[in-house]
């Protein structure tokens, strides 16, 4: 997998770990269709490889993630039901949602728009100091159409996201950390990568199946009332009990040696 390019995204695996580029730094990793398929079919084939343990997406180039739907690729002239159709299906963020490995953005420069519904919707965040955010739809005569109206109030709450929302105005990747939006802060973008690629390292150690369950566990969970989360979070914890990795975890604590995990 070492090297292929897939027409806007660059795929290259680091150990376990495999490192999706969003490669358009000419047009500050704008999303065009290509991108947008390239994308949805590079994270399918990763989820299913198990040579892959953890996800990390960057944006190539020095001035940022992504900016964004790519302006100038906007039809105007389609027709609602062909716009509908268009987008109903190819849901191409939403392959995140599906995607049983854990996903880091590592994120410097303009993260705008579709750019930062992408990394919202990812589950982790590691933002570059000089990183910007906004989600700048309504000066354009749109709202968020990748899941931003509906990501982002889940993650930072509603008053916070509207402010957003509503105003498109631009914050930093300090307000974005206080905020909840970023998880970590790195000094610089190739210190941001580093810092996804390292927890991305070690999440690819994990029981595969417990990280897995524990992403779903949370992420569905929030969907749904208490009561049935708590009961899908018992069904999870029941299947992971019988488990060849929860078994060897425990046998190398009492052999004090590193547990050798298969994925099982
Ligand atoms: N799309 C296409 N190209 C873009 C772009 C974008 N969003 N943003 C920048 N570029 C290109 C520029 O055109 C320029 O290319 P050349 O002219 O050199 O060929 C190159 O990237 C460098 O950009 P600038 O020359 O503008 O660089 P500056 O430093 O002056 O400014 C900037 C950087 C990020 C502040 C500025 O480029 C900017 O404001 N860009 C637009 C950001 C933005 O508004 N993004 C869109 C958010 S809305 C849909 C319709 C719409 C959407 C979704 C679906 N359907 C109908 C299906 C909208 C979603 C969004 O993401």
């Amino acid at each position: 997998m070492t090297g292929i390019k897939e027409k806007s995204i660059l795929i290259e695996q680091r150990g376990a770990v495999a490192l999706l580029t969003l490669n358009r730094a000419k047009a500050l990793n704008a999303i065009n269709d290509s991108i947008r398929h390239g994308l949805s079919e590079a994270l399918r084939n990763v989820d299913e490889d198990p040579a892959v343990g953890a996800i990390v997406i960057v944006g190539a180039g020095e001035r940022g993630f992504s900016v964004g739907a790519d302006i100038k690729e906007i039809r105007s002239h389609d027709s609602p039901i062909a716009t509908r159709r268009r987008l109903i299906p190819t849901s191409w963020i939403e392959v995140l949602d599906s995607t049983r490995k854990p996903v880091i953005a590592a994120i410097h420069g303009f993260c705008l728009g579709g750019g930062m519904e992408l990394a919202l919707a990812c589950d982790l965040r590691v933002v570059a100091i000089g990183s910007e955010f906004a989600l700048p739809e309504t000066t354009l005569g749109l709202i968020p159409g990748g899941g931003g109206t509906q990501r982002l109030p889940r993650l930072i709450g509603l008053s916070r996201a509207l402010d957003l929302l509503l105003t498109g105005e631009r914050i930093d990747a300090d307000e974005a950390f206080r905020i909840g939006i970023a998880n970590r802060l790195a000094e610089s973008s190739s210190e941001a990568l580093a810092e996804a690629l390292r927890i991305a390292e070690v999440l690819s150690t994990r029981p595969r199946a417990a990280i897995s369950y524990v992403k779903e566990a949370a992420r569905a969970g929030l969907d749904m009332d208490l009561a049935s989360g708590l009961k899908l979070e018992k069904s999870l914890f029941a299947l992971l009990t019988s488990s060849p990795d929860r078994a060897e975890a425990a046998a190398a604590f009492r052999d004090k040696r590193k547990p050798i995990f298969t994925g099982a």
